[in-house]
C-alpha cells in the first residue's frame, strides 16, 4: 500500500507551538477557530452562484461603499468563530466603523486583537474571479480583564505577531505567518482540512510581473508613471518588458506575485492622496507576509510596517513585492521629488 502522509493545519499549529517558548497555545487555538471560520466561508463562496446570495445587501460601509452580502457573511463568521475561542478582546473589520468589544469575561480576558478586511475585492465575487480574507493579530496593550480600547488596534505594524490571508480562487489557501516564515495550506475539499501544500515560501528577489490598476495612470505620480514604463521598455537582458497582471483583489494579485516574482502597486492619486488601500488590515498584514518571505512593501518612501496607524481605517500608498523591484521603484519615486 502506497504511504503518504499530510500535514494538516491543525498539526502544524500544534507543531510550530514549540518555535515560542513561553507560549501557553492561546495564538494556537485562535489560528485554528481561524482556520474553522475560512473554511465555513470558503464554502459559502463557493455556492454563491448557486444561492440568493449575491449581489448588495443594500448597506453602505464606513468607507461609503455599497456592501455584498457575502462581505457580511464573512465579517460575521469570522468575528464569532474568534470570539468562541476566547482568545481576542476586540475587533477592527472594513466593515464596521469602530471597533468591536464583547462584555463577557472570556473576551475581556482575550490577549489579543484581530483585524481584518473580510472579503477583500469582493467585486469579483460576482463575476467569479478570486476574492480573499486579510488578517493581522496584535497583542493588546491594554489590561486583560477589560474592554479592548483604540490603542490596542493603533499599533506599528511591526508589533504584530502573526499575520495572514486565505485565497477563495480555483482552490482555497490560507497562508499565515508567525514572525517565522510563511506557510501555506491549500484546502482539501474531500476531507475538509487545510493541508500544508506550500512550506516554507521564499519569494523571488526579483520578477517579470507588475500589477497596478492603469486606468488611473493619468492621476499617478511621475516617478510611479517612469517605472511602469520602464517595466515595459524592451531590454532582453533584464526579461523586459515584464508581464502586466491585475485582478482588482490584492490577495489574489499578491498571491501570484509571492510565488512567481512581481510587484504590486496601489499609489497615491491626484483625487486620493493617500491611495485606496487600508494600512491596518489590508496592507500591513501583506507586509509581515512579504517580509517574512524575502520580500518588501512601503509607502514609497518608509516601511510599511512602520508607520503608526492615526486612524482605524487610514489609507496609504503601497508598493508589495519582490525584494529588488520594490527598491527601484522607490528610487524612481526618489529621483522625482
Ligand atoms: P475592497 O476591500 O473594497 O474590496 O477594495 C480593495 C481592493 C483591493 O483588493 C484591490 O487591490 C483594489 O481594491 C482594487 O482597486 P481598483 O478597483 O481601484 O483597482
Ligand atoms: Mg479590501
Amino acid at each position: 500500500m502506497k504511504s503518504y502522509h499530510i500535514t494538516t493545519l491543525n498539526e502544524f499549529i500544534i507543531r510550530r507551538q514549540a518555535d515560542f517558548p513561553y507560549a501557553k497555545g492561546e495564538l494556537s487555538r485562535l489560528l485554528s477557530h481561524l482556520g474553522i471560520a475560512a473554511k465555513i466561508v470558503s464554502k459559502k463562496i463557493n455556492k454563491a452562484g448557486l444561492v440568493d446570495i449575491l449581489g448588495e445587501s443594500g448597506e453602505v460601509n464606513v468607507q461609503g461603499e455599497e456592501q455584498v452580502k457575502l462581505d457580511l457573511f464573512a465579517d460575521q463568521t469570522f468575528i464569532s468563530a474568534l470570539k468562541a475561542s476566547g482568545e481576542v478582546c476586540g475587533f477592527v473589520t472594513e466593515e464596521n466603523s469602530e471597533i468591536i468589544t464583547f462584555e463577557d469575561n472570556l473576551s475581556r480576558d482575550g490577549k489579543y486583537i484581530f483585524l481584518m478586511d473580510p472579503l477583500d475585492g469582493s467585486s469579483n465575487v460576482d463575476v467569479n474571479v478570486s476574492v480573499g480574507t486579510i488578517f493581522g493579530i496584535y497583542r493588546r496593550v491594554t489590561q486583560r480583564g477589560h474592554l479592548a480600547g483604540q490603542e490596542d488596534f493603533l499599533q506599528e505594524g511591526s508589533r504584530m505577531v502573526a499575520a495572514g490571508y486565505v485565497i477563495y480562487g480555483s482552490s482555497t489557501m490560507l497562508v499565515y505567518t508567525t514572525g517565522k516564515g510563511v506557510n501555506g495550506f491549500t484546502l482539501d475539499p474531500s476531507i475538509g482540512e487545510f493541508c500544508l501544500s506550500h512550506p516554507d515560501i521564499r519569494m523571488p528577489e526579483t520578477g517579470t510581473i507588475y500589477s497596478i490598476n492603469e486606468g488611473h495612470y493619468a492621476r499617478f505620480p511621475d516617478g510611479v508613471k517612469r517605472y511602469i514604463k520602464y517595466c515595459q521598455e524592451i531590454d532582453p537582458p533584464t526579461s523586459r518588458p515584464y508581464t502586466s497582471r491585475y485582478i482588482g483583489s490584492l490577495v489574489a494579485d499578491f498571491h501570484r506575485n509571492l510565488l512567481k516574482g512581481g510587484i504590486f502597486l496601489y499609489p497615491s492619486t491626484a483625487k486620493a492622496p493617500s491611495g485606496k488601500l487600508r494600512l491596518a488590515y489590508e496592507c500591513n498584514p501583506i507586509a509581515f507576509i512579504a517580509e517574512q518571505a524575502g520580500g518588501k512593501a512601503s509607502d514609497g518612501e518608509k516601511r510599511t510596517l512602520d508607520q503608526k496607524p492615526t486612524s482605524l481605517h487610514q489609507r496609504t500608498p503601497y508598493y508589495v513585492g519582490s525584494l529588488r523591484m520594490v527598491e527601484l521603484l522607490e528610487e524612481f519615486l526618489q529621483q522625482n521629488s
